[in-house]
């Protein structure tokens, strides 16, 4: 782990990061100074982007300790992207752990939406 000019924890080996960063490219729909919003390669729904927060952080559990205000800022890009490519509703999901689903290791909601959706995660 590293950190990057203003001091935000990067790993220079995270695909996300390397996103971030721009030096891998990614439909972007939306970003802020905390956080950016992306299309997911592999859509499940009319809307599938990724959120992820510019720093650095594993999992969900780890952001919220290290930095719940940043946490909060992804929550709200999530519903940023929601209103302006869909109604407003959306599903977040954030898988935490491999035997949850997670394969990328900084920590990313996926924003679902844009249709009527079904209840079975399991
Ligand atoms: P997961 O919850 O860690 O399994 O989600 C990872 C997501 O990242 C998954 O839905 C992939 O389709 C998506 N993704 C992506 O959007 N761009 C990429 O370059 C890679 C994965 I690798």
């Amino acid at each position: 782990m590293t950190s990057n000019d203003t001091s935000r924890p990067t790993d220079p080996d995270c695909l996300f990061c390397k996103i971030v960063a721009g030096e891998i490219p990614a439909t972007v729909v939306a970003s802020t100074d905390q956080a950016v919003a992306f299309k997911d390669i592999n859509p499940q729904a009319p809307l599938h982007v990724l959120v992820v927060p510019r720093a650095h952080h594993g999992d969900i559990a780890q952001l919220a300790a290290a930095d719940p205000e940043l946490l909060s800022g992804v929550v709200a890009l999530a519903d940023a992207v929601a209103s302006e490519q869909a109604d407003g509703q959306f599903r977040l999901i954030f898988n935490s752990g491999p035997r949850a689903g997670q394969s990328v290791f900084h920590v990313h909601g996926h924003v679902i939406g844009g249709k009527e959706l079904g209840w079975s995660p399991a």
